[in-house]
């Protein structure tokens, strides 16, 4: 069903995070996030842009997505007309790249759309499962023992499993502590975004020893070759983030025998549903899946969990509950029920905003109107 589109707010929100996040490739302690309201006359829709605030992670970045929404996108959906969430990716078709920003607006035209209609957004994606296995991505920490007293901490909670985030200098080490502390039980995988090179697959194969679910990423992000190469000389299997950015990527990357499983990320492959195009091809394709996360306010939160519900996911995601990273969220806060999240079964996200949170962690704000 198409929506009209009368108006966009895009609007920045500042959240701290409950402690800092480390990764190979920085430090975090605050969430930037740029959302997307679209004003439509049946029902108003919410997306977010799951960009960091420097480009580190991917080239992506959230100033540059503003501005490209305003300056790029915006002026390609009110060309459009009125239009489903479906509609959105071909009408933004001509801009290349820029998959995070695209995707915000998608989920927005989809929430929209999806409210006025009555239906969830896990439904309309095409969900099998009403909820879903939480996992949750510990950040490198300043010793082991800081790291084993937060492993012990999620796994209290009853994450159903843990990722460590790798880096030179910070890998086989922390890993062995984690499996010699809570034994081979704990579902374990590493993620090292792209901070290793092909000379250090020897180095890399002494995670063999541990058991771990997969190595996310080893390798630059377009590294294919390499990740290949890679996955032929150790045994943990090789998962794919940053290098899988749209359906036909993941195809090739299978056929490469780059990756045994694919993480995914609405944000970097344009959309919830190339997304599900992703989840698609890996299932055809016999490859697991699971959802990946970027730090996500409720209302991406909410969309990932819908996603996570399709029946290729067959692992736990990167889908903590709020608490692990917001002291308040925008959303009723996700809760970990038996270490699992439930799937909202409201019309669109199902999950609402709360206005006076989301106004007082707002930074700044700015409404576009559809040209008369
Ligand atoms: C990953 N996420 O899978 C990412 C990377 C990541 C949950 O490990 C601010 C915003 C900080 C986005 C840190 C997880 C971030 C971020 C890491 C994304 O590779
Ligand atoms: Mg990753």
């Amino acid at each position: 069903m198409a929506v009209s589109v009368e108006a966009v707010e895009l609007r920045r929100v500042a959240l701290p995070l409950v402690s800092p996040f480390r990764t190979s490739f920085g430090t975090e302690t605050h969430r930037d996030v740029l959302l997307i309201r679209v004003l439509t006359p049946d029902a108003e829709g919410w997306g977010e842009c799951v960009a960091m605030n420097e480009p580190l992670y991917s080239s992506e970045y959230v100033d540059g997505a503003e501005l490209v929404v305003r300056r790029h996108l915006l002026p390609r959906l009110w060309a459009a007309g009125p239009l489903e969430g479906a509609g959105v990716g071909p009408a933004l078709a001509a801009v290349r790249g820029h998959h995070m920003a695209k995707c915000a607006i998608e989920l927005a035209v989809l929430d929209a759309e999806l409210r006025a209609a009555g239906v969830p957004l896990a439904r309309h994606l095409g969900a099998v499962r009403a909820v879903v296995e939480a996992g949750v991505s510990v950040g490198i920490m300043p010793s082991v023992e800081e790291l084993l007293d937060a492993v012990g901490g999620y796994l209290d909670q009853g994450y159903r499993r843990v990722k460590l985030k790798i880096g030179p200098g910070w890998d086989v080490a922390p890993v062995a502590a984690v499996r010699e502390r809570f034994g081979g039980g704990v579902r374990l995988q590493v993620d090292a975004n792209a901070a290793y090179s092909l000379a250090d697959a020897r180095h890399l194969a002494e995670l063999d020893a541990f058991d771990l679910l997969l190595i996310e990423q080893p390798l630059p992000e377009d590294d294919l070759r390499g990740h290949a190469t890679l996955a032929a000389r150790i045994d943990t299997p090789v998962c794919l983030d940053e290098s899988i950015t749209s359906a036909r990527v993941a195809a090739e990357a299978i056929a490469l025998g780059s990756c045994a499983i694919v993480n995914i990320k609405a944000g970097r492959v344009g959309g919830y549903l190339e997304a599900r195009r992703v989840h698609d091809v890996c299932m055809a394709a016999d490859v697991p899946v699971w959802c990946g996360g970027m730090l996500e306010t409720g209302i991406g939160r909410a969309a990932n969990v819908a996603l996570a519900a399709l029946p290729g996911f067959s692992l736990p995601g990167d889908l903590s509950a709020s608490a692990r990273y917001f002291h308040r969220d925008l959303t009723r806060p996700f809760v970990l029920e038996d270490g699992c999240l439930r799937v909202p079964d409201g019309p669109g996200l199902g999950v609402d905003v709360i206005l006076d949170v989301l106004d007082e962690l707002t930074t700044s704000r700015e409404l576009v109107r559809r040209p008369a």
